[in-house]
């Protein structure tokens, strides 16, 4: 076997993880090799190309803090930005860092075994490379495989059809097309009003409402810029401390919704609304853990919805009943509900009566059809464990990652799973991950990996897995903190309640960025705490 295909770690993935990884690990010595199914570098970034698609957390946030010149530096040109503004940030990390040389593009990885002997990982991909790595890390992102809904007769449709995670690289333009957007959650809610602009006529078909608040996206002031640039140490430290990874344009109030007076809920409420972003979800402490106090801010919003939305009828269908607000992921838009009110748009309800059936021409509904000359599916994803569970990943005794994960994941910190030794998963389930600033989140993992990399190394120790007892209680704790909270209530990709037959039980770790962060650098501290450490089978027998 070649070096090249002899190293120290294979990283799957160069998005936002897999970059900083590979930045990371080569500075420190090690061999990478990074597997990218895209034909670019960006990730979840490349992908998400529909008309729309901005990222909502705001960029001075959403970006690397590990490069003090790089942070410095990058300008970004408005407060959440746009997916073309992130890829070509990406591509510029990717150049700067000199990090092309070592990833192979338009290339996936399609399986993993571990070599028990070796204590190394046989990795293959779809161009038939075969690799061999002691560190196998999965850096694919928590919503990287696109969810196709298994409505009858899909493939029958002869008009254009997209999927919002797998857009085409070329502009699409839906000028003068009747055009259906299937689905309601963050994609659709960011395509909606842009595709309603441009098509002759829209129709947008509803299963169930999301709950969405106001961006409120707005040019970068440099006023702004600088309040962060000129405070970024500590303003990362505050992130990287905080419950969520990111800081809050309007601090929370730390006390119970149900403990204020009416007049002060609607003061709070009012003035995070107009703040926008998803800092109205904190305003107090218990509307993630209270109906009751989850009730008063989500028929406020329901308010609003009647307000804006000039149907009645499509006001009431869009508002959100069976859930509690912000327990599936909180939407942010720009003009999501004005766009109701345009003559071309159409809001059509498929939770009373399903999509029959894609037609040649368009798709049948409630005993109507419908026509189309382009149908976008805006349908989600088969959320973090997906990506993972695509690869015929194979452990010790040769049990796959499908059967080990069959009821539902089981990781240690979402770092590791017990019996693949030696496989790491950046943002995994079991850790705050989506529930997080995914870059905080992303550079914490990053960074713990690496150290975890240079102590085995240092110690002359050739695999690293978690042990049965400690992902038992990780796992344990992952679903005693969320059942403290409303999540478990709706039936979101949170869940794996999105994909027909997939085990439900939520996935991320609710426990708060902060809290997590000291616990990974606790059990680092006390000699990685949890997980079997052992030498090589050379050294062993050297040993006896
Ligand atoms: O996917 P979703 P998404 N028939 O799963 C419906 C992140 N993100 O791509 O709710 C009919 O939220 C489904 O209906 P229901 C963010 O974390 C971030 O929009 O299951 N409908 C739902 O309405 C987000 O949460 C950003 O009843 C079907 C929709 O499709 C995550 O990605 C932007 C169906 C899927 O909504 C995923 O968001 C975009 C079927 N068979 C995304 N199957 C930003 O940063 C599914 N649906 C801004």
């Amino acid at each position: 076997m070649s070096e090249q295909n002899k190293v120290d770690a294979v990283v799957v993935g160069a998005g936002f993880s897999g970059l900083y990884l590979l930045h990371l690990l080569r500075k420190n010595g090690f061999s990478t090799r990074v597997f990218e199914r895209g034909d670019d570098v960006g990730g979840t970034w490349y992908w998400n190309r529909y008309p729309g698609a901005r990222c909502d957390v705001e960029s001075m946030q959403y970006s690397y803090s590990f490069d003090e010149e790089l942070q410095q530096e990058w300008r970004w040109p408005e407060k959440y930005s746009s997916q073309p503004e992130i890829l070509a940030y990406l591509q510029h990390v990717a150049e700067r860092f000199d990090l092309r040389k070592d990833i192979t593009l338009e290339t996936a990885v399609t399986s993993a075994h571990y070599d028990e002997a070796a204590k190394r990982w046989d990795i293959e991909t779809d161009t038939g490379e075969q690799v061999s790595a002691q560190f196998f890390i999965m850096a694919t992102g928590c919503i990287s495989t696109a969810n196709m809904p298994n409505i009858p007769n899909i493939d029958g449709f002869t008009g254009n059809i997209y999927h919002t995670g797998n857009w085409p690289h070329e502009k699409i333009d839906f000028t003068g097309q009747r055009v259906a957007v299937i689905g309601t959650g963050s994609s659709a809610i960011q395509s909606i009003p842009v595709i309603a602009a441009e098509a002759a006529h829209l129709t947008v078909f509803q299963r169930t409402p999301h709950w969405t608040v106001p961006a409120r996206n707005v040019p970068m002031t440099d006023e702004y810029e600088r309040s962060w640039k000129d405070d970024y140490a500590e303003k990362r430290a505050n992130m990287r401390g905080s419950m969520s990874g990111s800081l809050r344009a309007v601090a929370p109030i730390d006390v119970s919704a149900l403990d204020v007076t009416d007049e002060e809920r609607e003061e709070a409420y009012r003035e995070r609304w107009a703040a926008g972003g998803m800092t109205l979800l904190r305003s107090y402490n218990d509307l993630l853990t209270s109906n009751e106090a989850n009730e008063t801010a989500a028929s406020w919003v329901r308010q609003r919805i009647k307000a804006t939305v000039n149907d009645p009828k499509t006001a009431e269908l869009l508002a959100p009943k069976t859930y509690p607000l912000g327990t599936k992921r909180l939407c942010l838009d720009t003009d999501y509900y004005e766009t109701y009110n345009r003559d071309n748009v159409d809001l059509v309800d498929i939770a009373s009566a399903p999509i029959d059936r894609l037609t040649a021409t368009g798709l049948e509904t409630g005993g109507r059809t419908y026509e189309f000359d382009s149908i976008v599916l805006a349908t989600g994803f088969d959320a973090m464990t997906g990506t993972l569970l695509r690869v015929d990943i194979q452990g010790r005794g040769g049990l796959t990652l499908k059967e080990k994960w069959h009821a539902g994941p089981r990781t240690y910190l979402g770092l590791m799973t017990e019996g693949f030794p030696n496989l790491f998963t950046i943002t995994g389930p079991g850790s705050p991950s989506v529930k997080s600033n995914m870059l905080t989140s992303i550079e914490q993992h990053a960074e713990w990996v690496t150290d975890a990399l240079i102590r085995l190394r240092d110690q002359n120790i050739a695999s690293m897995e978690a042990e049965r007892a400690a992902e038992d209680d990780w796992t344990d704790h992952v679903q005693e903190v969320a059942d403290q909270t409303l999540f478990p209530k709706a039936n979101s990709w949170y869940m794996g309640a999105n994909i027909p037959g997939k085990p439900r039980l939520f996935m991320p770790y609710l426990g708060g960025v902060g809290a997590y962060r000291e616990r990974c650098d606790e059990i680092a501290a006390a000699g990685y705490e949890g997980f079997r450490l052992e030498g090589s089978e050379a050294d062993a027998a050297a040993a006896e």
